[in-house]
């Protein structure tokens, strides 16, 4: 028999103690990750998920692009940056409210203002470069500030706010080197961040290089558009003046649709890689994109270019409300572009067709008959105390709220009835998507009896939701306000879906 020693018996036990104690801690962690509260149930996210910043910027849905510089006075598109600073010369002060006020008329919830556009010419009084308004050609135009009359008149209406400021600057001699970025085009941004702390949005476009003045050199310069902006610098720098302010395009934090039409895809993920090509991807996204970068779309409300040109008109109210469908209603933005005049206003036959467009929007999307059906759902998620998932939570008019299923369940019928006949031509669906894009095919169903039932839409591809989608019920985007159909009720299926299903409102029109 082995003889243990009483020292060596006490060194022995206080080892098994130790493991013992380790073992424990080991279990309770494993145990403690296994027993997160979680006592409303609450579904856990799809990823990726967007950035607060981003979820606030996707409810601006619809918001205005205002270019006017000093291409409104040449008649050009793209100056070469060698234009006489004379030649900016408003025949009135340019009016930016009156701007934002045909906006607000038009439903749109804020908009974008050129400053600075590939010529170079800053619309404001800069440190960083003789070429802007204060060396102008008349006291309008040196007089002029444009970040500082948007924001103050944004500010007044009520409306969200922010600028385009052109990375490219054919001005510039600088252009090209890296003096450009950090003495010019980085302090341009955080000149602009000061003129109001809740923008929005700051614009890059994607032109970049090519041609131009340069300082009087000409010639070409071409740039690295992946790393020549120090984009990560920038956008610190900007998001810790303005939190809310996404960087759109070069500055990755939303991106551009692909086309110039005012359309996007009828599948459109908001997730992406980083590799994509806009013009390929942009109006579709990707699925199983492995970060949030939500498509806006950039669409011109007049026939002839960005900037304001002599005989220029304005598109139909219809065309702009069919843009709608097809831009908001896919779960993008829409920015669409108003050109103001020499006089540095929206010309009369601009504010005619925004506001005729502003009221088809509300005469055809603005009366929700979803609040007076009775809705209900096949599936219900168990919720708790704080929280439930009830259909009812998608028409409570709270974006907080949101009827879910449980975990695994990916399909799940919605049904909207009425006890009168209701004529309808429009369903619109939101996801919560604060935890993730996930839908992946629907379709949707009337009936006139609530027994027969006929599928509506068969030619659309009722695919993803996103953040917001608005079906026409007779497939048409061109033609969506017709007759419409005589129903007592709507369903939604959903066929498929990246996890549980959430929707935070069905609506009706
Ligand atoms: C493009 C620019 O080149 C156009 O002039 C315009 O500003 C458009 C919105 O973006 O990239």
């Amino acid at each position: 028999m082995m003889i243990i020693s009483r020292n060596k018996r006490v060194i022995i036990l206080a080892a098994a103690a130790i493991l013992c104690l380790g073992f424990a801690h080991a279990q309770n962690l494993r145990l403690a990750k296994q027993t997160l509260p979680n006592p409303d149930n609450e579904p856990a996210p799809v990823h990726p998920v967007p950035h607060p910043r981003q979820l606030k910027w996707q409810e601006t849905e619809f918001y205005a692009f205002f270019h006017y510089g000093m291409n409104t006075y040449t008649g050009r598109e793209w100056g070469n940056g060698d234009e006489d600073r004379n030649i900016f010369a408003p025949t009135a002060a340019p009016n930016p409210k009156q701007w934002l006020e045909v906006a607000k008329a038009a439903g749109m919830r804020g908009g974008i203002a050129v400053v600075k556009h590939h010529d170079g010419f800053c619309l404001w009084p800069t440190e960083t470069t003789e070429h802007n308004v204060t060396n102008s050609g008349n006291d309008y135009g040196r007089e002029t500030n444009i970040p500082r009359d948007f924001a103050a008149a944004a500010k007044e209406l009520d409306l969200k706010y922010g600028f385009y400021i052109s990375p490219w600057d054919r001005n510039s001699a600088l252009y090209g080197t890296d003096r450009y970025v950090k003495e010019v085009f980085l302090r341009q941004c955080a000149e602009l961040a000061e003129y109001g702390t809740d923008q929005f949005e700051m614009w890059f476009d994607g032109a970049n290089g090519g041609n131009g003045y340069y300082g009087g050199q000409g010639g070409t310069r071409s740039i690295d558009r992946a790393t020549y902006y120090d984009v990560p610098n920038l956008r610190d720098t900007i998001h810790r003046v303005c939190p809310d302010c996404v960087m759109w395009g070069v500055g990755g934090e939303a991106r551009w649709i692909g086309n110039e039409a005012g359309w996007a895809g009828q599948t459109n993920w908001s997730t992406e890689n980083r590799d994509y090509a806009p013009e390929r991807n942009g109006m579709y996204g990707t699925e199983d994109g492995w970060f949030w970068l939500p498509g806006e779309s950039d669409a011109k409300a007049t026939n002839r270019g960005w900037f304001w040109h002599d005989g220029e008109s304005p598109l139909s109210p219809e065309r702009l409300f069919q843009m709608y469908l097809e831009t908001i209603g896919r779960n993008a933005t829409l920015i669409l572009n108003i050109p103001p005049n020499q006089a540095g206003v929206l010309p009369q036959a601009s504010v005619d067709a925004l506001t005729g467009m502003g009221t088809l929007v509300t005469n055809r999307l603005g009366t929700d008959l979803a609040q007076t059906a009775t809705v209900t759902a096949d599936k219900v998620r168990q919720g708790g105390a704080a929280r439930n998932y009830v259909a009812t939570n998608m028409t409570d008019g709270d974006k907080e709220t949101y009827w879910a299923t449980a975990d695994g369940e990916t399909a799940a019928t919605i049904t909207l009835t009425w006890e009168t006949e209701q004529t309808v031509r429009y369903v619109e669906l939101m996801e919560y998507i604060a935890k993730g894009q996930r839908v992946r095919k629907f379709h949707i169903e009337t009936s006139a009896d609530g027994v027969e039932w006929t599928r509506r839409a068969t030619n659309v591809e009722t695919t993803t939701v996103g953040y917001k989608r608005i079906v026409p019920l007779n497939g048409s985007t061109s033609a969506s306000y017709d007759e419409g159909f005589k129903v007592k009720a709507v369903r939604i299926i959903i066929e498929d879906s990246k996890a549980c299903p959430l929707i935070s409102k069905v609506a009706v029109y």
